[in-house]
């Protein structure tokens, strides 16, 4: 089940379930007007289920406009959780080669603060390039949606825009590579209900076009990530309370190749079998 937050045509922002490949239902007159209760419920597939049966207002995707679906989540962001995130950093930074490998293998995973909700952007909306970089690339990502007992109520797809050469000049730049405007998109909607055995069956391809051609095209598999969901999840909220629930971006497996970096007016869409499309150009900030 697609879970959305969308803007209506008088710019209104409400929440609603993607009934086909062309509308959603608006869940405003069921009384949900927040994602939150539902993700904190102990059955979210089954009360959706209760209110899609209901005589909502079915509003074409076409009329409406996606937003992020956060509300009040912290975004955070695992790395390192595949072999060819591993790889690709070790080669690009002697300095912090020897880091890399070690959080590959340790018990304890490397997790990243990413993101505040309302700085997300929405499918559709730019993902953002620094200024003062010279080597920046996509990262796509499955990411979960964590309510605030920890518990994976959903899945959507991350985009952890990254400064390569930050990042591999000094590992202590890392937020500088990772934390800037539009630096993180989310989208397009939460799919709720999937089991993480299911959700290791996805594949996640990205695909780069610049004036209509293609630059970059990659795949991976969900399966490919080294750490159990749950795993991950666990220590994120290890010692530290989420009130308003988390979203955990689970780390890159596809790296485009070191002579590629993203240009202005780019497109970058992640898609993810399970999920659906996540399309954001690219902008300078
Ligand atoms: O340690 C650097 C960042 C890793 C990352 O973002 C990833 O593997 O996806
Ligand atoms: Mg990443």
């Amino acid at each position: 089940m697609k879970l959305c937050r969308f803007k209506n045509k008088q710019g209104e922002v409400r929440v609603g379930l993607v009934a086909d490949d062309s509308t959603l239902l608006d869940l405003t007159p069921a009384g949900v007007n927040q994602m939150h209760p539902l993700l904190e419920s102990d059955n979210p597939v089954s009360q959706l289920n209760q209110i899609g049966k209901q005589n909502l207002p079915r509003l074409a995707l076409s009329e409406i406009q996606l937003c992020a679906p956060v509300e009040r989540q912290e975004v955070w962001a695992a790395g390192v959780t595949y072999l060819r995130s591993k790889t690709a950093r070790m080669k690009e930074s002697d300095f912090s080669a020897t880091a890399y490998d070690k959080v590959y293998a340790a018990e304890r995973p490397e997790l990243f603060f990413k993101s505040i909700a309302e700085k997300v952007v929405a499918t559709g909306e730019p993902a953002g390039i620094r200024r003062d970089t010279r080597w920046n690339v996509p990262e796509p990502e499955l990411a979960l949606v964590l309510n605030s007992k920890g518990k994976i109520v959903g899945h959507t797809i991350g985009n952890d825009m990254s400064s390569r050469d930050i990042e591999g000049e000094n590992l202590l730049y890392l937020p500088q590579a990772k934390i800037y405007d539009r630096s993180c998109a989310l989208g397009p909607w939460i799919m709720v209900g999937a089991t993480e055995a299911t959700a290791r069956e996805w594949k996640i391809r990205l695909a780069i076009r610049r004036n209509g051609e293609s630059v970059f095209a990659g795949e991976t598999s969900v399966g490919q990530i080294k750490r159990r969901f749950e795993e991950l999840a666990g220590f994120l909220f290890r010692s530290q309370a989420f009130p308003h629930g988390a979203v955990l971006l689970t780390g890159t497996g596809i790296v485009p190749p070191e002579t590629f970096t993203l240009q202005a007016r780019d497109m970058v869409e992640i898609e993810i079998t399970g999920i659906g499309l996540l399309r954001n150009p690219v902008m300078v900030v």
